[in-house]
């Protein structure tokens, strides 16, 4: 028996291999919403009328009852969470998914929204003098500043100029670096998020780090992997979507002499995936 769905239901009742039966909708089935397979036919033709009552049909062609009865289910409410990613607009006979009005597209599957690169796409305001990092429903636009006495070598490095003395050379990084990463506020933690070892590494190498600044309520620290090894790691749940620009100091003790570096890291929290 092949049960077709009238068009204005959006919904099939699936039957388990253990017999339960939970809601699914119609999208799943396909445009038609044919329930063909034999699967399903045996136990779901009373299913179906039991709880789609008259808004069932049979096939032409095929025996069983047939009613006109066209009433809207607000497909919305019965399963607000599940259809939709974002938000669920009930319509008559029929619902629909929007996405946030910017910074996505709804996905193919028609539930999901995609974020939009629009460092990618060119749709970004950023400056010729700063550059462009996508983000989940954004972008940010960055600028790596070098300050004074030091050169910029790459877009995201700069280098000490000179320094006057054996403590200046002691204590002022040699390097800083930028770096940008991002991840969604349902993140599991404790997550690493960076880590930082020198390049290369000799026999002996020591590094000892640090976070000198922008780690507001203390959400990041550091630890240890070995003695040339370590990570700067999210130990706190994020409280909602932030930015943060973390200055991580490390030293590296290489032959009895110390050379500080600092890895300026922009951190970018955003919402979770739609
Ligand atoms: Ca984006």
């Amino acid at each position: 028996m092949v049960i077709q769905l009238n068009i204005h239901v959006w919904h099939v009742i699936e039957c388990s291999p253990r017999g339960r039966s939970v809601w699914v909708p119609c999208i799943l089935f396909g445009a038609h919403s044919h329930v063909n397979d034999q699967r399903h036919s045996s136990c779901c033709t009373d299913l179906l009328r039991g709880c789609l009552g008259s808004s069932v049909t049979s096939a032409p062609g095929t025996s069983g009852n047939t009613s006109t009865a066209r009433e809207d289910i607000d497909e919305c409410s019965l399963t607000a969470s599940a259809l939709c990613a974002y938000r669920c607009i009930n319509t008559p006979g029929t619902f629909n998914c929007i996405c946030p009005e910017e910074g996505y597209v709804l996905s193919p599957n028609g539930r999901n929204c995609t974020d939009l690169d629009e460092c990618a796409l060119g749709t970004h305001n950023c400056t010729s003098a700063e550059t462009c990092f996508n983000v989940q429903g954004g972008y940010k636009c960055l600028s790596f500043e070098c300050p004074a006495n030091y050169r910029r070598v790459t877009q995201t490095r700069c280098e000490r100029l000179a320094c006057q003395d054996y403590i200046e050379c002691q204590t002022m990084p040699q390097r800083i670096s930028y770096y940008q990463l991002s991840f969604p506020t349902n993140i599991r933690v404790p997550a690493n998020i960076f880590r930082i070892s020198p390049s290369p590494v000799y026999a002996g190498d020591n590094i000892l780090l640090g976070i000198t600044g922008g780690n507001q309520g203390m959400h990041f620290s550091t630890r240890r992997l070995n003695n040339y090894t370590s990570f700067v790691y999210l130990q706190l749940p994020p409280r909602g979507p932030g930015d943060f620009l973390l200055d991580v100091e490390m030293t590296l003790i290489r032959h009895s002499t110390a050379t500080k570096f600092i890895a300026r890291i922009y951190v970018f929290i955003t919402g979770p995936a739609l």
